[in-house]
């Protein structure tokens, strides 16, 4: 067997994270998917992401960091594909060129329009440009992912019979749509994907209760400010004088 192939010991790979973290949650998933024993170390982002200790993990302060017997990743889409490189037993990705690319690109639409419009829609007024924009961005992704789902029983994921990355990624954010106030409903196939892997034994195990999902759209409304204080005051520590 391929050393570098083989199954981590109980205690070798650690995560660094934060329950609601919207980047560190597939991490959190793929582990669970790909049945790995992991340790979750929580870092509490009201400040510790500044501390010496935890730049020396990840000079820039983000969460998800992941420890594999001593090598550090940080990046969550290079941490998944670590994984996936490093595990790949349970694989997450598809091999053929076109399911492939599929779940790409609902990997990077997720993240690069997705993300961006739901905290647009968390961090500014309402009835502002920036709201109209944050919801116009949201209800494009949504169209394109309903337009990536079939009807057909035999293909339940986006790469059709499996589940892969785009679930472990798009999945993260879709089903949590609801607790922000975007309803499914129009995205009829969509809203039965979501259902789905909300069933699954590892989306329970991440799930987060109504009181936390409250606290984590009141902390969006400021926190975000307060992390670009501190990495400003950062920078200006380090300039020369
Ligand atoms: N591009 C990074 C983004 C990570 C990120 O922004 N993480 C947030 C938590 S959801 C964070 O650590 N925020 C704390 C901060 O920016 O100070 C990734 O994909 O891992």
């Amino acid at each position: 067997m391929d050393k570098t192939l083989q199954q981590p010991d109980s205690t070798s790979i650690k995560l660094y994270y934060a329950r609601p973290s919207l980047y560190a949650r597939p991490i959190w998933l793929a582990l669970l998917e790909k049945h790995l024993p992991f340790e979750l170390v929580p870092v509490n982002l009201g400040g510790e992401q500044f501390e010496a200790e935890f730049l020396a993990l990840n000079p820039f302060g983000h969460i998800p960091v992941l420890i594999d017997n001593g090598f550090r990743v940080i990046e969550s889409q290079a941490i998944l594909d670590y994984l996936e490189a490093k595990y790949p037993t349970r694989s997450l990705l598809p091999h053929d060129p076109e399911s492939l690319a599929n779940v790409r690109m609902v990997q990077f639409v997720t993240l690069n329009e997705l993300l961006p419009g739901v905290v647009g829609l968390l961090i500014h007024n309402a009835d502002t440009p920036d709201v109209q924009y944050a919801q116009f961005r949201i209800a494009n992704t949504l169209n394109f992912l309903e337009s990536m789902l079939s009807d057909a029983a035999d293909h339940p994921f986006i790469a059709g019979e499996h589940l892969t990355l785009a679930e472990i990624v798009a999945g993260t954010l879709v089903p949590i749509l609801p607790h922000l106030g975007i309803s499914l409903t129009p995205y009829p196939k969509l809203h039965a994907w979501s259902e789905r892997l909300l069933a699954r034994p590892s989306w329970q195990a991440i799930q987060l209760s109504p009181e936390e999902w409250n606290s984590f759209t009141r902390h969006m409304k400021v926190i975000p400010k307060v992390w670009q204080r501190r990495r400003r005051q950062r920078i200006q520590q380090l300039q020369p004088v």
